[in-house]
């Protein structure tokens, strides 16, 4: 299995940039069975109404071909540990809630975690809170930042490139190693981004 992390506070966008990744990865795989799963912290936090399945004690929801949703009831490795030995799916992509430092989440994982080959943390920057998010709680956003293996600044369709330039300087202080990208969730994500998280070597 592969995880992906969107790390990211609340409301920057991490639920509608995974619903664009999730079909980026289902329409390239084409397959039948569930090869990707998304896990969310937050009962109904996806928002498609849809048929429930009842699956190993998950509650679990089918998005779109190839695709579940499941909220996340136990703890993080135990589901991910459940997963593992009952649905396989090469994918998985976990949002956490927005005051989660990924951190710690991927310590937890590496440790724990059973038949995980790669972990992929995304995070969200919130373009057009970025200074007010900074000044209320700036060790957190921190935090996020500089955990992320790719860095989206989203909501560029809110901000001018001045404030972008600004934004994009300040996120490469707290992680010179990341890749920074601008994106508009809401406009469309280039697929070229999404391929950025598919390369590798396949499960
Ligand atoms: N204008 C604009 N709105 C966005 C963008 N991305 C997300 N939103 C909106 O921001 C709100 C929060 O997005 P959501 O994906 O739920 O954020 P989450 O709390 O991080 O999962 C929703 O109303 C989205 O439609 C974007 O790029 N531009
Ligand atoms: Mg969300």
């Amino acid at each position: 299995m592969k995880l992906v992390i969107f790390g990211g506070f609340l409301g920057s966008g991490k639920t509608s940039l995974i619903l664009s990744l999730a079909h980026h990865l289902v329409n390239r795989e084409g397959s039948e069975k569930p090869s990707l799963v998304i896990l969310e912290n937050e009962i109904g936090e996806v928002g498609i109404d849809n048929k429930v399945l009842q699956a190993g004690g998950f509650s679990v929801k089918e998005l779109f071909a190839g695709c579940i949703c499941c909220t996340l009831t136990a703890d993080l490795v135990t589901t991910l540990n459940d997963l593992h030995e009952k649905i396989q799916p090469k994918w998985v992509i976990f949002e956490p809630t927005g005051l989660a430092y990924p951190k710690k989440i991927i310590e937890t994982v590496n440790q724990y975690g059973k038949g995980i080959e790669r972990i992929v943390v995304i995070a969200v920057v919130d373009a057009e809170r970025w200074e007010e998010l900074t000044e209320i709680t700036p060790g957190l956003i921190e935090g996020q930042v500089s955990s992320g293996d790719l860095i989206l600044i989203n909501k560029c369709d809110l901000v001018d490139g001045v404030a972008l330039q600004a934004i994009r300087e300040q996120v490469r202080a707290m992680n010179p190693r990341a890749e920074i990208l601008e994106v508009s969730a809401t406009s469309g994500i280039d697929t070229r981004i999404w391929g950025k998280v598919d390369e590798g070597p396949e499960a």
